[in-house]
């Protein structure tokens, strides 16, 4: 089945926009999922800008975008910031069919956000495979098939009670494939913040210049690729590996409106479709390859 063509940018209305926009292939959504309180909006905050609020605020759904430039590709990366309290189930499918990569949080001091942590992990598998086996009228995938980029993070180490061991934490990734990393963190003491995010684009096999640390962060006026500063004249590949990262730069791009539901619906049949056929090439996001994080070996999405 043909995937249908969905515009990477969909929030981008401007023509001079429409002409940096970044091939398909280069466009990945992360969506942030976990029980509520458990500081999935404080880690977005770390990653955006390296910033902490004491203070709660439910979040209802939250979209941002960032924009970098690495070894002359523009690449985007779309981040869907979901509520705990999931008001809205079918957002929350929505966000399991769209999402490329995945941040499941819970709270090192919260059993109950750990178990829930677990069932988002089997829920968005089997929405996944059941979205792919419709679209393929078939039964035969399992979800053990299906591999998802997905770091599952034990969020707020540093309070002095926890109700998780890393160690079941762990046994429990371990146990899953090698695509789900488990990395314990701290939003508010900026504690394995850049280590989630590098082992997720490790797992997603994308550029890991786009972690946190990786790559030299741009001032919010430059508001879209073509205003990157340029980049440095290509380097011969004998360069230090972090002379060549220093050349990566991104920028979060200021006031993007989330996609429509519309366009949601087409990226989520676009990605499903491709899915189902086995087609790495079509949609936005499909260009994922997964990799182990020890053997640093190709997988394909199935
Ligand atoms: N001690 C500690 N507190 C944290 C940490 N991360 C977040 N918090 C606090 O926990 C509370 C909830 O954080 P949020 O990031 O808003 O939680 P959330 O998961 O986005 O919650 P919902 O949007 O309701 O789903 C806030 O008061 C944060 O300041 C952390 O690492 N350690
Ligand atoms: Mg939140």
């Amino acid at each position: 089945m043909l995937a249908m063509p969905v515009s990477p940018s969909p929030a981008s209305t401007s023509s001079q926009e429409d002409a940096c926009k970044p091939p398909p292939r280069n466009c990945y959504r992360l969506v942030m999922l976990g029980s509520a309180r458990v500081g999935k909006t404080a880690i977005v905050a770390r990653f955006l800008s390296n910033k902490f609020e004491e203070s709660y605020t439910p979040t209802i759904e939250d979209f941002h975008r960032k924009l970098y430039r690495i070894r002359g590709e523009v690449h985007q990366l779309d981040l869907l910031d979901t509520s705990g309290n999931h008001p809205f189930p079918a957002m929350r499918r929505l966000s399991f069919l769209t999402g490329d990569l995945f941040v499941v949080v819970f709270s090192m001091d919260c059993r109950e956000s750990f178990e829930e942590a677990i069932r988002l992990r089997e829920a968005i598998l089997e929405t996944k495979v059941s979205a792919t086996q419709s679209a393929t009228k078939s039964r035969s995938r399992s979800h053990y098939s299906l591999k998802v980029p997905m770091v599952i993070v034990g969020n707020k180490c540093d309070k002095d009670v926890k109700t998780v061991t890393v160690e079941e934490a762990e046994q429990y990734c371990v146990g899953q494939d090698e695509c789900c990393i488990f990395v314990e963190a701290s939003a508010k003491r900026n504690y394995h913040v850049d280590e989630l995010f590098y082992q997720l684009f490790v797992v997603a096999g994308l550029p890991l210049e786009m972690a946190p640390n990786h790559h030299r962060k741009v001032p919010l006026t430059f508001g879209s690729p073509t205003m990157l500063p340029p980049s440095q004249p290509r380097h011969k590949a004998t360069l230090s590996i972090k002379r060549r990262l220093s050349d990566a730069c991104g920028v979060v791009a200021p006031n993007v409106r989330r996609p429509s539901i519309r366009t949601d619906l087409m990226i989520m049949r676009t990605k499903t479709c491709s899915l189902a056929a086995g087609n790495e090439n079509n949609a936005p996001g499909s260009r994922i390859t997964l990799r182990t994080s020890e053997s640093r070996k190709a997988c394909t999405i199935q």
